[in-house]
């Protein structure tokens, strides 16, 4: 077994060094046709950089289309929203209401009470569908609109402390 690693090790060894002399011969070569290269591939960096330009507005657009993050300016209180009030305490929560209705967005008002907090609401196979943070001396708006009735779980999404865990409580949505 030591061997085996040992031959290994040794031809690894003899790869790179070979790798080595290779390009240390080769070397003066390139240097004669070096400018070029340098035209050659300052072509290519100029047309990567287009090409990357392009692929990030892209992504980056097709992404937060519609933008997820809801304006923080604005009331919700109006016929089109439903407002839920939720603070975010050690360790539990409260909800005011705790019950919405489908097919409405919601615009929950999140803040912590002592600590930084994370609001997160969970479906009922847990799976994440909208998140905040709850944080101390700011309200967090939070627009969701659920498609499906059912109990939805809220857990904290940031350690809070000894009973962090045990920050569940329920949405109803009917
Ligand atoms: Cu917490």
């Amino acid at each position: 077994m030591i061997s085996t690693v040992y031959a290994i090790s040794l031809a690894g060894m003899a790869f790179i060094a070979a790798v080595f002399i290779f390009v240390i011969k080769n070397s003066k070569e390139v240097e004669a046709d070096y400018p070029s290269v340098i035209q050659k591939w300052y072509g290519v960096r100029g047309k990567w950089f287009i090409f990357l330009a392009i692929l990030g507005i892209t992504v980056t657009f097709l992404s937060t289309s519609p933008y997820p993050i809801a304006d923080q300016e604005k009331t919700y209180e109006d016929n089109e929203h439903q407002v839920v009030k939720v603070g975010a305490h050690q360790w539990y929560w409260t909800m005011v209401p705790n019950t919405v209705e489908s097919g409405k967005p919601v615009a929950f008002y999140v803040t912590g009470e002592d600590v930084n907090h994370g609001f997160g609401v969970y479906d009922d196979n847990l799976t994440l569908v909208a998140q905040t943070q709850a944080m101390p001396g700011y309200t967090n708006k939070l627009i969701h609109t659920f498609d499906k009735p059912g109990k939805y779980k809220i857990l904290c999404l940031e350690y809070c402390g000894l009973a962090h865990h045990a920050m569940i409580t329920e949405l109803t949505v009917n």
